[in-house]
């Protein structure tokens, strides 16, 4: 098989790729070790920047986005007895949208702008051949040559590795977060963000009807050890169930998860003809809302670089695209690093006084509030 771009892995990193090469002329074709049922059903991210939504609109991404996405204006950061709103329209002129990452999954799949190869097996790369070898869902060995190869498989794929001497920045956080999903309306408007000395809470969404919420929890739980009456009671706790009349509302939960939380930055993001972008590159705790929106960053860059490279013969970018992406990544890692030690206990007192008068700069301060505003709102792409 012959292609100009092969791309490793159809997340969302993989799939916008191939339609943002499309759209500039520029063939591609996917492989994917997990079936088109797996990808567009997995329970991931859900929130999106300003600059993600601003892309996704301008490549007629943003239909559903629109009709079903709901905007929020900012958050609320809460400690006990306090709740305040950052408002970042007010503060920045930017806003977030609130749609889940399997709902972005499923629009890229709709759209079917590259032959996918769904269910592949043995997938071995040749960054200097440019070249991706793979067994595929009937059991053939199968050849992909191409010009470049596209590394966006996540953080357990093979791209990664196929970079030699890379650099590796790698922090493990001392805490996990319990997600689940609940068939109940949100009892907030927008996202809570609520530190607590029994730990983080979140209170997020999906739809109308749907409530995701998250506990952070230590490293290692189970979730089967925990009773729904129980995330329910440590839910209303920590978000502060009956201060000032507010309710939390519970419901049927529906998912059950746990995921460890890490800061993971490899830099370069190249090697010969291979390009890593997303997670396959980087990974940022959830606390920030970062890691789905970085990856639509780095595929907006890779995307004009290897357009310009093989349809103008242009390859200033392609030569400055991960230096380009790595600011871009650092500033991310820094921010969703800042929000999650300034949110999570770790049962050290002087910590936790130093997290509340954070907090309170953050929300009663102009400079403190824009400062997040800024970062969560998320910067123009290109920064
Ligand atoms: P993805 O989405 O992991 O997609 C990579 C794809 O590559 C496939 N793959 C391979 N394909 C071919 N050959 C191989 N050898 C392959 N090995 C793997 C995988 O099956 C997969 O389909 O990476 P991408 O596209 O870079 O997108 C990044 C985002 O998915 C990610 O940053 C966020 O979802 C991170 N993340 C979250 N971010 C948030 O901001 N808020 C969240 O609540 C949140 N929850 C999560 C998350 C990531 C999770 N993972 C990866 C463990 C929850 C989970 C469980
Ligand atoms: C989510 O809705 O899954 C979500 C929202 C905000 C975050 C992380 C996850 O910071």
């Amino acid at each position: 098989m012959r292609t100009q771009v092969a791309i490793v892995g159809a997340g969302p990193a993989g799939l916008l790729l191939a339609h943002l090469l499309a759209q500039g002329g520029v063939s591609s074709v996917v492989v994917e070790t997990r079936s088109e049922e797996y990808v567009a059903a997995r329970i991931r991210a859900g929130i999106l920047e300003h600059s993600s939504v601003e892309l996704l609109e301008s490549v007629g991404l943003g239909a559903r986005l629109r009709a079903e996405g709901d905007q929020h204006r900012g958050i609320y950061l809460q400690w006990p007895g306090e709740r305040h709103h950052l408002d970042f329209v007010d503060l920045t002129g930017r806003s977030v949208w609130v749609y889940g990452q399997t709902e972005l999954q499923k629009d890229l799949i709709a759209a079917r702008t590259a032959p996918v190869h769904y269910e592949v097996s043995d997938v071995v790369l040749d960054p200097a051949a440019a070249r991706v070898a793979f067994i595929d869902k009937s059991g053939h060995k199968r050849i992909l040559q191409a010009d470049f190869i596209a590394g966006c498989d996540g953080s357990f794929g093979p791209s990664r590795n196929a970079v030699p001497a890379a650099q590796k920045f790698e922090k493990v956080y001392p805490y996990s977060w319990f997600g689940i999903l609940a068939d109940v309306a949100p009892s907030t408007d927008e996202l809570i963000y609520a530190w607590h000395p029994n730990g983080f809470a979140l209170h997020s969404m999906r739809s109308e009807t749907v409530s995701r919420l998250y506990l952070q929890v230590p490293n290692g739980t189970d979730p089967a050890s925990w009773s729904d009456d129980r995330i329910w009671s440590e839910l209303s706790t920590r978000l502060g169930h009956g201060q000032n009349g507010w309710k939390l509302n519970p419901g049927p939960i529906t998912d059950k998860s746990v995921l460890p939380m890490r800061s993971y930055v490899q830099t370069p993001m190249r090697h010969d003809r291979l390009f890593l972008a997303g997670d396959a590159a980087h990974i940022v705790p959830p606390t920030g809302a970062k890691g789905l929106n970085l990856a639509i960053a780095d595929v907006a860059l890779l995307g004009k670089a290897l357009i310009a490279s093989l349809t103008e013969r242009d390859d200033t970018l392609l030569d400055r695209y991960s230096g380009d992406a790595q600011r871009r990544v650092w500033r991310c890692t820094h921010f969703s690093w800042w929000m999650t030690t300034m949110l999570h206990t770790s049962g050290d007192p002087f910590e936790a006084e130093l997290q509340l008068s954070q907090l309170r700069w953050v929300a009663g301060s102009r400079a403190g509030a824009t400062g997040l505003a800024e970062n969560y709102a998320g910067l123009p792409i290109g920064y």
